[in-house]
């Protein structure tokens, strides 16, 4: 089994049992390419990140490969149905990541409406010399709406919040959920008028052919011009250039990225020299409790699939 990154040996007890593990060395760095190919090329299972691109050409290098164990929820970076094709199980790591995606997408929806981030470096700053009435106001979230594109396992999470909130909230999928509608007293829109009627559009829709570049300029455009933008699903769902164009000219109030279209990103990036923009590096699942719980599933998937048995969760054929 070969391990795309550095990760805690106390967390590989099981897989070790059953199996030869080594590892990346480094816990920050993805590995480079040609290294990936050749592990892989000896590899039964790889434990892998999102930054490890799984196509056809390391498929198809891989002869002894059965199993790929993706270290996330999503799984945009794997070539699902090559991989279906050559018999190779895919599997994720759902379900024990989403409250902590939630209350993370919740925190940055909080962070930019009332400008958290902005107010803990003012005061840092040495700013605070003095009070006026409207000194870094910001904007409420309670009884407002709230219109989530992209109602998983996650956007219910996030959902069950707004409601602890007194949020009206909205959803737009790509199939009804009617079940969570009766439950968390959602209602379904039209992408369009989600994006025309809430205060907060929030995006937890996997990357797909349908969902890239869905935030484009018509997008942003359509939103009211105090709405505020929160994604912590895939950069790629979002034209990078016509957010920055929505900020600059005021067509939304401000955003919250948690994701990028290339991460990392530098200081130098575009968007962040926006006041309005909160930009957090990727860290939607990073609790500690969580992150040792997706390393034990995707060392359970990968020992259940060596050892003939169902892997607890295997996403070929399937959804994110
Ligand atoms: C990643 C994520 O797991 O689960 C996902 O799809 O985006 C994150 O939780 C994390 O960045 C490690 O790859």
């Amino acid at each position: 089994i070969f391990i795309t990154r550095k990760i805690p040996e106390a967390t590989l007890d099981e897989l070790q049992k059953i199996a030869y593990v080594t590892m990346w060395e480094d816990e920050m760095k993805p590995v480079p390419r040609k290294r990936l190919l050749k592990e892989a090329a000896k590899a039964t299972g790889l434990l892998t990140m999102l930054s490890d691109k799984i196509d056809a050409e390391l498929i198809d290098q891989s002869r002894n490969l059965k199993v790929v164990a993706n270290l996330a929820v999503g799984y945009d970076n794997i070539d699902i149905p090559y991989a279906a094709k050559k018999g190779i199980t895919i599997c994720n790591t759902p379900d024990v990541l989403t409250d902590t995606t939630a209350d993370l997408t919740f925190a940055l929806m909080m962070a930019t409406a009332r400008r958290i981030t902005e107010a803990a470096q003012y005061i840092k700053e040495g700013k605070w010399t003095g009070w006026s009435p409207l000194l870094l106001a910001g904007t409420d979230i309670h009884h407002k709406t709230l219109g989530i594109v992209g109602m998983g396992r996650i956007g219910e999470a996030v959902a069950k919040r707004a409601a602890g909130f007194d949020m009206n909230i909205l959803y737009h999928n790509r199939s009804r959920k009617e079940e969570a509608e009766r439950k968390l007293g959602l209602s379904y829109r039209s992408f369009e008028d989600l994006l025309k009627t809430s205060d907060y559009v929030v995006c937890l829709a996997p990357l797909t052919e349908e969902t890239k570049d869905l935030f484009d300029e018509k997008s942003f455009q359509t939103m009211k011009a105090s709405a505020l933008f929160i994604n912590a699903s895939r950069g790629g769902v979002v034209v990078e250039k016509a957010l920055d164009r929505a900020l600059t000219e005021g067509w939304i109030k401000g955003a919250g990225l948690d994701v990028f279209v290339e991460e990392p990103i530098q200081p130098d990036h575009f968007l962040l020299r926006h006041a309005n923009l909160v930009a957090l590096p990727h860290i939607g699942s990073a609790s500690l409790e969580t992150r040792i719980q997706m390393v034990r599933l995707a060392c359970k998937n990968i020992e259940n699939v060596l050892q003939g048995l169902t892997p607890p969760a295997a996403v070929n054929g399937k959804d994110a």
